[in-house]
């Protein structure tokens, strides 16, 4: 190795919301190991496998390198004068002939953490003057975004647990051990979890199964999935009968607590016990401990979001936290502020907070993006708005959203499908067109909008990374490759000609394939950014590799920084009474589905949603598959055995693949972790996978999605389950 060309360079990692800093050896612009950054600031060295090994999956010999035209079955290396020339017309003439909103965006978490990547994505968007605009978050977390729009006047006011000074922590559908917690940046969530419980704190989790975190610290309580509405009603109930309100508090600060106390007195702990499964003892003294605490807070994750009635849930939830006077103080939860006080900001430019209705459906959007659920039917239903276009920036929907085998074949109904990826993905190979991008390591950039723009971290603080390695072939960044295609299809960046000209004016040009493209001032445009937020500016902040520390929470959102009309916390908003209104019809429909099994979603360390598979050592057997996980005594009563192969079948269709005893369940649950099911793609290592696609299981449509978010139903979906006549089927194993 040449030592004189070995550096050190300290960056973070852009994979999950735990940001790890890392320390990366490059020889040449070849990275030779990942480590921790030890002295980083917040992360402290924290790291998992997929943080120290993503050069691998990045290096790999499929990663997209140009761009590539199919042709039938037959994939084609094309330059991107020619993609970008033919993508532009055909965009052109769609938006011309039919409607702009002909021309769709699907944009997955990966877009979610680059800085620039969503914002010229959505830039590109509002060039071609279209709002058909879709996203992960409806697989995800809309739930959170369109409750705190009404509650507290913004979707991006999202209140966290204060986890270093909290006493009584309910985690309820999340497993921070494995997915490193979401909607808040928190390194080494166990290191912080363990600490609640050494100081005496006390820790509950509310899961159908009982996690890996969930066995480490604090006690677990099973509840039966989908029916957490329930167990928030009661909790709710329990307060106010325990005389847990604060009332003086609520006076001061909120409206609307009679209406939810009105609501939450039909629902004692004894009634809820009949659908959630917790006994009434048992949640009554959770609830004591809870207000015995002087700090306390419910928080909830995926498990809540994409379960039945996960936008009532939340709701209930923020309800419980606001009014035993744990919202806004330390040790309860707090709401930050990232580099500019962002909702007053989005509040005063009309940012995210309008409502849209699909043409398919008339649902609402929520952060400007319709339901994922509805995306096939907006492609397949006749109008001149149909989609005929589609773009898919950072995202795998053919893996990841509801309903698989339906929006596949929408999928293929497209007259233009242009993916914008890394790798080329099952999602890619139906694509017409599949761009080359660069990599998280290949680009510089910020900490991404939460720890950013709201400061969602335990630790605040502002970190800048330069590009570690330059791309090798012709990858380019996103925000180059939106500016372009804006050029190429007659449209301005945002709509706006002035944008437009200036992205080129200050652009460098690169060469490919002897024509110059433009390469857009990345970092360039992230200092005007920090500087537009009265921050340090990029290169003063590159001067602080471990980070540069912000100043710490504040507790002044209630009193200072409400953006509601009133300045007050909407607890009651009239839409959510409306839909609590159908509480009994939910309720007697959740008691019918009692004895019925029930699948969940599991994540697990070294896969990362769909695309962390590519890489051998992550998928060696027996991991090279996801199982279907059942309890003993439910394998025993079906006469199943351990690694026998069983048929899962939804309304929607059935997988067939081994299942393995997993006693950690509930009773009637049974598991599969999503994100596998690669057989279609151009991925050599995860195409000899051997998993399924769950989400063929998730039903999509306008009646099957939360109405109020437009929140995919992914967990606590209704199945039967039978043992395979024959062992593996390929069709049926391979997923979609
Ligand atoms: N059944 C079930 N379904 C689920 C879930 C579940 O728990 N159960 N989880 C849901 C959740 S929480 C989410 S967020 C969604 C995720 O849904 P998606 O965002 O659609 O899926 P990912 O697998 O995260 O896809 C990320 C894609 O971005 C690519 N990529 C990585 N880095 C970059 C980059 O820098 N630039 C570009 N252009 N591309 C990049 C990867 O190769 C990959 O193809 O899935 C949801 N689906
Ligand atoms: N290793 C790894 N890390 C990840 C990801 C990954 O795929 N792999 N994905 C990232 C992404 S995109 C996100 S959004 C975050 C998500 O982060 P989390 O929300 O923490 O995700 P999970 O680990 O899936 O935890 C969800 C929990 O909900 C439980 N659950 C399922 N159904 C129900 C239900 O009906 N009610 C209740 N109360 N609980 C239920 C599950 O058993 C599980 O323990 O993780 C991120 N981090
Ligand atoms: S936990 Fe792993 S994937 Fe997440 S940021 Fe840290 S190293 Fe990256
Ligand atoms: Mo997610």
């Amino acid at each position: 190795m040449n030592q004189q060309n070995t550096k050190k360079k300290y960056t973070f990692c852009r994979i999950c919301e735990a940001l790890c800093g890392l320390e990366i050896t490059t020889t040449g612009n070849k990275i030779i190991s990942i480590h921790p950054d030890r002295v980083h600031l917040a992360t402290k060295g924290f790291i998992c496998p997929k943080g120290l090994k993503q050069h691998h999956i990045y290096e790999s010999p499929d990663r997209l390198k140009y761009p590539m035209k199919r042709e039938g079955t037959e994939w084609k290396k094309i330059s991107w004068k020619q993609a970008l020339e033919e993508i532009g017309s055909k965009t052109k003439s769609i938006r011309r002939e039919f409607h702009p909103n002909a021309v769709a965006m699907y944009v997955g978490t990966a877009a979610g953490f680059s800085v620039l990547h969503p914002v010229f994505a959505q830039g590109f968007m509002t060039g071609i003057g279209s709002t058909n605009m879709f996203s992960s978050s409806t697989q995800d977390c809309s739930n959170k975004f369109a409750v705190a729009n009404l509650m507290y006047g913004f979707p991006f006011t999202q209140p966290f647990p204060d986890l270093p000074n909290i006493k009584c922590l309910i985690i309820v559908g999340g497993n921070p051990l494995i997915s490193k917690w979401s909607f808040l940046q928190v390194p080494n969530p166990m290191e912080k979890l363990r600490n609640i419980v050494s100081r005496g704190g006390k820790i509950y989790h509310v899961d159908p199964r009982k996690t890996e975190t969930a066995k480490i610290a604090g006690e677990h309580l099973f509840i039966r999935p989908g029916t957490d509405l329930f167990f928030y009603l009661s909790f709710l109930h329990e307060v106010i009968r325990q005389n847990g309100v604060k009332h003086a508090y609520v006076e001061k600060f909120m409206i609307g607590f009679e209406a939810v106390s009105k609501m939450a007195s039909a629902w004692p702990a004894e009634k809820t016990a009949a659908v959630t499964g917790i006994e009434a003892g048992t949640l009554k003294q959770m609830v004591s401990d809870y207000l015995a605490a002087d700090g306390a807070a419910l928080y909830c994750s995926t498990g809540v979001n994409m379960g039945r009635h996960g936008t009532l849930a939340f709701w209930i939830q923020e309800c419980i936290n606001a009014v035993t006077g744990n919202l806004d103080r330390v040790g309860g939860t707090l709401v930050s502020k990232g580099i500019i006080d962002f909702p007053k900001f989005g509040k005063k430019n009309g940012l995210l907070t309008r409502t849209l209705r699909s043409r398919v459906g008339n649902c609402p959007s929520v952060n400007d993006a319709f339901p994922g659920g509805i995306l096939a039917d907006e492609i397949l239903t006749p109008g001149k708005e149909k989609i005929r276009a589609l773009f898919i920036s950072g995202g795998n929907p053919l893996i990841t959203m509801p309903d698989s085998n339906h929006l596949r074949d929408a999928f293929g109904q497209l007259d233009l499908l242009v993916v914008l990826d890394i790798l080329p993905t099952e999602t890619a190979s139906m694509a017409h067109y599949a761009l080359p991008c660069t990599t998280p390591l290949e680009r510089p950039d910020l900490p991404f909008i939460f720890p950013l723009m709201l400061g969602l971290q335990i630790q605040p603080y502002l970190q800048a990374t330069r590009a570690i390695i330059v791309p090798t072939e012709a990858q380019r960044d996103e925000a180059s490759i939106y500016t372009d295609l804006c050029k190429y299809s007659g449209v301005n960046m945002f709509g706006s000609w002035f944008a437009q000209h200036l992205l080129a004016l200050f652009s460098k040009k690169r060469l490919f394939d002897g024509q110059s493209h433009p390469e857009i001032p990345q970092e360039g445009i992230l200092n005007i950014l920090l500087r537009i937020c009265n921050q340090p500016g990029f290169s003063r902040l590159l001067r602080y590799p471990h980070g540069l520390l912000r100043p710490s929470h504040q507790t002044n959102f209630l009193t200072h920084r409400m953006v509601t009309p009133d300045k007050k916390v909407h607890l009651a908003p009239e839409i959510l009474m409306e839909e609590s209104k159908s509480l009994d019809q939910k309720f007697h429909e959740e008691i019918a589905h009692n004895g019925h099994f029930k699948l969940i979603t599991k994540r697990a360390v070294k896969t990362h949603n769909s695309w962390t598979h590519n890489y051998a050592p992550f998928v060696k057997e027996p991991d090279h598959t996801n199982y279907l996980y059942m309890t003993s005594a439910d394998a025993i009563e079906l006469k199943l055995a351990d690694g026998d192969f069983v048929d899962v079948t939804s309304e929607t269709a059935t997988v067939r693949l081994p299942m393995q005893i997993c006693d950690d369940l509930g009773p009637k649950t049974v598991a599969l972790p999503h994100g596998w099911g690669h057989q279609y793609s151009g991925l050599n290592v995860a195409k000899k996978t051997m998993g399924v696609n769950v989400n063929i299981l998730a039903p999509s449509g306008t009646d099957r999605i939360d109405p109020l978010s437009g929140m995919a139903l992914l967990t606590g979906i209704m199945v039967t389950i039978t043992k395979a006549k024959g062992r593996q089927n390929t069709e049926s194993w391979s997923g979609i």
